[in-house]
């Protein structure tokens, strides 16, 4: 577990960008892998919408630890945790790091918004917490963690509120100054302006990093040039599922069987080895 906790470490601070994918669960995790990323997001968006929930902070601190682990029990790339605000106070937050860590979890992300919080792409309703107590949070959760490698990622959503500029930036020296390993400076803007001009003024004192999604014409090579040190693709995965999901089971409805679909969905030998049936197999029933 240590291990992993060391390498998203190195992927925050080697210099070279790192892309990590959004995951709900270990077969979605199996792919992400497969295909080539550097890590795992376990979003909460993805993790309310496998349970047919918005993201709206119902997920329990137990319910997310739960899915991180079985996603990081899937995959050998480190898991980033996406913890929300943190399931409550500075208590909340010790302990959160205190089992996440404990469960093998490479790292996790905290965000300054008031419990329970919105996704961040829903209108209005984007209240920031007071930075001084997030930053309070940050110090007490940093230093419960065992591992020095645990990262903790302090996410700001002062953009996201509408607070501006600077406060995103007071936020983010705060967050730092309070131990935080790097800052998540989100946007919903439709290009990354308000991005390239948060990295200019920021001068790379700690890693960022970015979830792209409303804004996803900008390169990974604009993101590395402008100092981003990961980028998250936090719910394509999902997004692709259910997309592919609607139009396979309409066809099924529509024609009375599965017939033409076969050739169009993964096959059960695809599925098998996908999940690793001749390892299990091997080790005998
Ligand atoms: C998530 O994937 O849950 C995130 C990213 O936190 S966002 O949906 O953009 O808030
Ligand atoms: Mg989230």
């Amino acid at each position: 577990m240590t291990m992993k906790a060391a390498r998203l470490r190195e992927l925050l601070e080697r210099g070279r960008i790192a892309r990590i994918m959004g995951a709900r669960d270990g077969l979605t995790a199996r792919l992400v892998e497969d295909a080539g990323f550097d890590g795992v997001w376990a979003s909460s968006f993805e993790l309310s919408a496998t349970r047919g929930l918005p993201d709206l902070g119902l997920l329990t601190m137990s319910e997310c630890l739960t899915a991180a682990a079985q996603i990081d029990e899937a995959t050998s790339l480190p898991v980033l945790a996406d913890c929300d605000t943190g399931f409550g106070g500075r208590a909340n937050l010790v302990r959160t790091v205190q089992r996440f860590e404990r469960a093998g979890i490479a790292g996790v992300a905290f965000e300054d918004k008031v419990f329970p919080k919105r996704n961040s792409f829903l209108e209005g309703g984007q209240d920031l917490e007071d930075a001084e107590e997030f930053a309070a949070r940050l110090e007490a959760a940093s230093q419960a963690r065992v591992d020095g490698d645990f990262t903790i990622v302090a996410r700001t959503e002062a953009l996201i509120a509408g607070a501006g500029m600077d406060e995103a930036l007071r936020r983010a020296h705060l967050y730092a100054d309070a131990h935080a390993d790097a800052i998540l400076i989100h946007s919903k803007r439709s290009d990354a302006q308000e991005i390239e001009e948060f990295l200019r003024r920021w001068q790379r004192r700690k890693p960022v990093v970015v979830v792209p999604t409303t804004y996803p014409h900008w390169s990974l090579d604009q993101a590395a040039t402008a100092g981003v040190s990961m980028v998250v693709h936090a719910n394509h995965a999902l997004r692709a599922a259910v997309t592919a999901m609607r139009e396979v089971l309409a066809e099924i409805a529509l024609r009375g069987g599965t017939s033409t679909v076969e050739g169009d969905i993964a096959s059960m030998k695809e599925l098998f080895e996908l999940t690793g049936v001749s390892h299990w197999e091997r080790l005998g029933g």
